[in-house]
């Protein structure tokens, strides 16, 4: 993309509005808009971001085995009737009524909705285990939306739901799910630490929170540093193995951590002294077994092998898709602008040419640009008649992990220079040298 026929509105000024630094580097490097308190328009920038961490999000949920389909934003009141939460919900459920006077919300979740989906087609246990996912808008009326995509009003989520034979099997559901989550999370450059927490209008007896540290964040978290360091890594997880999957939500639960929703000042002062850590964290999901409290309410019953006809076992588990944008830049940004891993970065690599016009530049540029795209990299060059140093604020404000500086005094000794963002080191390499080092960091991520 050529920033000279790119639509990327930045600001020079920070926002009034913007109190965390997120929400300020979201607006000022156009990649949303307000329309209404907690309602964003998307900018093509800030889409790029929310189609890579999409991408992520479905590559690890399909990699569990779990299988996406896609509901309406709006549902009839009635099915919420039947589980009792149409009137538990309370003002934070947009209530709206068609032409024919039918009342219909704006889904907060889809509980209901999938539990509808499932009895309406299955009846046996023949067809379990089955998860169903979609990355869809929810809206809820939250009393105070703030600090930008963070808590908004309308955002978007990943919400899947298992449903499963009998208890050990919905188990095994949630632990898949923390195990894939756990993978999403660190494919984004994001430590989220599984918390134990409450399970509120969800409703259900184990749930856990994954949270990023972050000042900024509205919980308050208890935990022993050492989980912090736990990694899932390149290790490969046999998602249908359950003693496996299980024992890597050991690994990552056995350490103390929690919301202070669930805070146990015994145990925690149990933790040696230096480790003992209570700081802030931005929930980025949440995952629950909530068993029969919705297949029971609604009837979604099947056969078991012994011919018994149960309620299904479920659970439901919820990605902040939109808030992972805050979360990422909170966990990852320095005074100078957004620094977005190379998990979910809108482009790859920026190419700056300081003196747009000259010849030898202008080619070198052109040469980068399409040697790139020949790779597979999109980069973003910008080819603007702009001073050098409103160049490098834009893309420093941006966030890029990558940039070719050309010039035509390093072109005259066959070179460009390549910098991160992260470190601010630089290196000259000639240019093919360039573009190759580019493809071999992007070909592990
Ligand atoms: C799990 C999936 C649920 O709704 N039902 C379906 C369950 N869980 S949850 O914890 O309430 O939400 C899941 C994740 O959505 C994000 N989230 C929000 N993001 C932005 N703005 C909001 N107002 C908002 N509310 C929830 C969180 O990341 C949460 O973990």
């Amino acid at each position: 993309m050529r920033v000279s026929r790119y639509f990327m509105p930045v600001l020079k000024e920070n926002p009034a509005e913007a109190q965390i630094v997120s929400h300020r580097y979201m607006l000022r490097a156009g990649m949303i808009k307000q329309q209404a308190a907690g309602i964003y328009s998307w900018l093509p920038l800030g889409l790029r971001v929310l189609n890579r961490i999409q991408q992520i999000v479905n590559e690890e949920q399909e990699r569990a085995g779990h299988i996406p389909l896609l509901m309406p934003t709006l549902q009839p009141a009635d099915l919420w009737r039947e589980s009792g939460r149409y009137d538990d919900y309370g003002q934070e459920m947009l209530r709206i009524k068609d032409r024919q006077d039918r009342e219909m919300l704006y889904g907060p979740t889809n509980e209901e909705m999938i539990t509808d989906i499932f009895r309406a087609h299955v009846n046996s246990y023949k067809d379990l285990p089955l998860t169903l996912y979609h990355i869809q808008w929810k809206f809820r009326d939250e009393m105070r939306p703030r600090f930008g995509v963070m808590r908004g009003r309308e955002f978007l989520m990943k919400d899947g739901y298992n449903f499963d034979v009998d208890k050990p099997a919905a188990l095994h559901a949630y632990n898949r799910h923390m195990v894939s989550y756990l993978r999403t999370y660190e494919r984004m450059g994001l430590t989220a630490i599984p918390m134990r927490a409450d399970s509120g209008p969800i409703g259900g007896e184990d749930t856990h929170e994954f949270l990023v540290l972050a000042a900024t964040g509205e919980s308050e978290v208890f935990f022993d540093s050492a989980v912090t360091e736990l990694r899932l890594g390149t290790r490969e997880v046999d998602y249908d193995n359950r003693e496996e999957v299980a024992a890597v939500c050991k690994e990552f639960t056995t350490l103390y951590a929690r919301t202070d929703e669930t805070h146990d000042p015994a145990l925690f002062d149990a933790i040696p002294e230096d480790r003992r850590k209570v700081a802030r964290g931005i929930e980025v999901g949440q995952i629950f077994y909530f068993g029969t409290k919705y297949s029971e309410a609604m009837g979604a019953t099947v056969v078991t092998a012994d011919g018994s006809k149960v309620p299904v076992e479920m659970g439901s588990h919820g990605i902040g898709v939109s808030r992972l944008l805050g979360a990422i830049i909170e966990a990852s940004h320095d005074d100078k602008g957004i620094i977005w891993p190379e998990g979910v970065t809108p482009f790859p690599v920026g190419i700056v040419n300081l003196k747009q016009g000259d010849a030898a530049a202008d080619a070198a540029c052109e040469g980068l640009y399409k040697a790139l795209a020949a790779k597979g990299l999109e980069a973003l060059y910008d080819d603007r008649e702009e001073r050098a140093g409103a160049k490098f604020a834009t893309m420093d404000l941006i966030g890029l992990p990558w940039r070719i500086t050309v010039g035509p005094r390093g072109l005259a000794n066959g070179v460009v220079e390549l910098t991160s963002r992260r470190t601010g080191v630089s290196e000259e390499l000639t240019p093919e040298a360039a573009v190759t080092r580019i493809a071999e960091i992007y070909a592990g991520v």
